[in-house]
């Protein structure tokens, strides 16, 4: 008979609920767990930290199949509730636990409104203790009045009782059939793990656990701790108890870290990789505030800012208007006393200065945002677009490439949770559409690109009327002419490229339009003519390039001449008609075949020229590698 192969999904549940309401006891009977593990916690028989612990659950679609869940359990007491929110940034699904004695309390509702802001989506609710219940069905009906016009309205009730062991077995189907309709964590290939807790263990050295998100890691990787950019290496992974080889997102991970000190690594920090950037101090969100809660948020408010395992001091500044109301949305800055890492399309919550309210909460909308240019349309427009759709991947390039006109591919939405895979396919897309246009390593706005490239254009043509000598426009000259209208400074090359794709061409250091003849325009041909006489008639001594020009016209001709190839510059003073130079190279090279090893004078005696022509003519034929210098004397190379 062949083994059927049993595969996982994994899973994060967390406990939420007022204090005392039975959620330890509720995990331990469960699991076999207990997850209260501070011996303060035994004494007080409180939960004062988050405790851990893990659940396999059957599949209720396949017998082949199994769901891994890691347990978070939180403690209920409204002094805990800081930690409380660091254990509850990633769940897949919330166990809400209301005692059926004590019926809906401060931190049920405290805790309710904080898995509403981090984007909890699903719960189940115990309602624990059903023992003591005095009259089940209102009760239930009162909890269920609780969750109406709440995202968990329609949440199953589950009547349990850890003293007389009813519900037990139907709470787990009731998470099993839960879980059966969630998807499991995606994997977009940017792995973080929000440290939850560090400790050393003898022989093994520093451990550090989390919930790891957004993708894996490996044994043997090497990571680096954010904010700090301290790097290490993961000795070994453990997950539920077990040593594993990778772990995966969604699941709570144990890292052993080589090459990292206890007191180096804080709850909070993020393990990750150092390709997925650096921290930020800014933050640009969109702030929510429920409807239920008891005040709005002052613009200037200071407070405490909540994102995966940790927190920081921040203060909150409005985008408009001078408060944020209850049950109001709005644009806002977090601007924060410390970096964190934290990407676009994060979850958080903001908690009163003295942490005893939860007064808000959000969405990162841009991870590196700046003070410079807060309030400015075009940023409120890019975030304005971004907060309609905080899910949308094109939306969130387009908006951004709006904004900065320009974005190197590379760091395009790399701090978000979107798959580069995502945001290449929304690239294509929104050139494919004509929004954006791909420009060497940028993606440009379409619209503005046009215009730059129309005033490059427009440029280059009028300077083509002005110089008709001239070969085209130079390169800095194109950026002068350019202004602040080039997006980016490294987008000139991908802009000559595109010019030159149509009607341009790129000749050395300028560009002109591939119809230009250069010629001496009619105020310049005199001047030319001159030029031409004067090199004829002094073939290896012509006059200094100062007498040559005498003014602007004969400087312009000059420029012309050299440019189209009449006369070589043989240095910055000596001018010479190209035939007497193409003779000059003839010359030299026949002269130095016959008699060998030859000095300046001896050339200067053949060729009939001064000193002041040869001695540049000759550095410069070492130069272009005709001769070689040997000491006084040159030879054929
Ligand atoms: N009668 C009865 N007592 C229960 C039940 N579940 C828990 N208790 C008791 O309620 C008390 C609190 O239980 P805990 O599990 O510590 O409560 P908690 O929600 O984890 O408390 P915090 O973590 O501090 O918020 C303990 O004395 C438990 O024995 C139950 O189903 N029936
Ligand atoms: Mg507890």
């Amino acid at each position: 008979m062949p083994v059927s192969r049993l595969t996982y999904e994994h899973f994060i549940v967390g406990t939420a609920g007022h204090v005392d309401h039975g959620k330890s006891a509720l995990i331990k009977t469960l699991t076999g767990i207990d997850p209260d593990r501070l011996p303060e916690e035994k004494a007080r028989g409180i939960t004062i930290d988050l405790g851990f612990a893990h659940l396999e659950l059957p599949s209720p679609a396949s017998a082949d199949s199994s769901f891994q869940l890691g347990i978070v359990d939180v403690p209920g007491h409204e002094d805990f509730v800081k930690n409380m929110v660091a254990g509850v940034s990633s769940l897949d699904v919330a166990l809400l636990v209301v005692a059926a004695d004590d019926g809906w309390m401060p931190q049920t509702e405290e805790h309710l409104q904080i898995l509403t802001y981090l984007g909890v989506a699903r719960a189940v609710v115990a309602l624990t203790k059903i023992d003591l219940a005095q009259d089940e069905g209102s009760t239930v009906e009162a909890i269920r009045e609780r969750l109406r016009e709440t995202r968990f309205a329609h949440a199953p009730i589950v009547p349990t009782s850890v003293v007389s062991g009813r519900g037990l077995d139907e709470l787990k189907t009731t998470l099993a059939h839960v879980l059966a309709g969630t998807r499991p964590s995606r994997d977009i290939g940017k792995p973080r793990l929000p440290v939850d807790r560090i400790f050393t263990l003898p022989g093994i050295g520093t451990v550090v656990t989390g919930t790891l998100v957004d993708g894996g890691l490996r044994r043997g990787q090497t990571v680096v701790i954010q904010p700090s950019g301290k790097t290490a290496r993961i000795r070994s992974l453990q997950s539920h108890g077990r040593d594993v080889e990778t772990g995966g997102p969604g699941t709570r991970t144990a890292l052993n870290l080589t090459d990292i000190r206890l007191e180096d690594i804080h709850r909070g920090n993020v393990v990750t990789l150092q390709t997925l950037g650096g921290p930020s101090e800014i933050l640009d969100v969109l702030l929510e505030i429920s409807p239920r809660a008891a005040r709005g948020v002052k613009h200037g408010a200071r407070v405490h800012a909540h994102y995966g395992s940790g927190s920081v001091a921040a203060r909150v500044a409005l985008y408009s208007g001078d408060e944020l109301a209850v049950g109001g949305r709005a644009l806002a800055q977090l601007r924060l006393d410390a970096s964190a890492f934290v990407f676009a399309g994060d979850r958080f919550t903001v908690r009163d200065w003295a942490e005893q309210h939860t007064l808000a909460g959000g969405i990162v909308l841009d991870a590196d945002a700046s003070r410079h240019g807060f309030r400015s349309a075009k940023r409120y427009r890019c975030l304005a677009r971004r907060a309609q759709s905080p899910a949308d991947v094109a939306e969130f390039a387009s908006s951004q490439i709006e904004r900065d006109v320009g974005v190197r591919r590379s760091v395009l939405l790399l701090k978000s949770r979107f798959s580069a895979a995502d945001v290449a396919d929304a690239e294509a897309r929104l050139v494919a559409a004509g929004q954006i246009v791909g420009a060497g390593d940028f993606v440009v706005d379409a619209g503005q690109w046009r215009t730059v490239r129309a005033k490059a254009a427009e440029a280059i043509d009028v300077y083509h009327a002005a110089h008709p000598e001239h070969v085209g426009l130079s390169l800095t000259g194109l950026r002068t002419a350019l202004g602040a209208d080039l997006p980016i400074e490294q987008a000139l090359e991908a802009l000559i490229g595109d010019l030159c794709r149509s009607d341009f061409t790129r000749v050395g250091k300028a560009v002109r339009r591939t119809a230009h003849r250069p010629a001496l325009p009619a105020a310049l041909q005199a001047a030319g003519e001159t030029l031409r006489a004067t090199l004829a008639a002094h073939p290896f001594d012509p006059p200094s390039r100062k007498d040559l020009t005498p003014d602007a016209a004969a400087e312009r001709a000059l420029r012309f001449l050299i440019e189209s190839g009449e006369a070589v510059e043989i240095s910055s003073e000596v001018v010479v008609s190209a035939d007497n130079f193409t003779r000059a190279v003839d010359a030299v090279r026949a002269y130095l075949r016959e008699h060998g090893p030859a000095t300046m004078s001896d050339v200067r005696q053949m060729l009939g020229g001064s000193r002041r022509v040869v001695v540049p003519l000759l550095e410069r034929l070492d130069r272009d590698g005709v001769t070689l210098r040997s000491g006084a004397t040159r030879s054929l190379r």
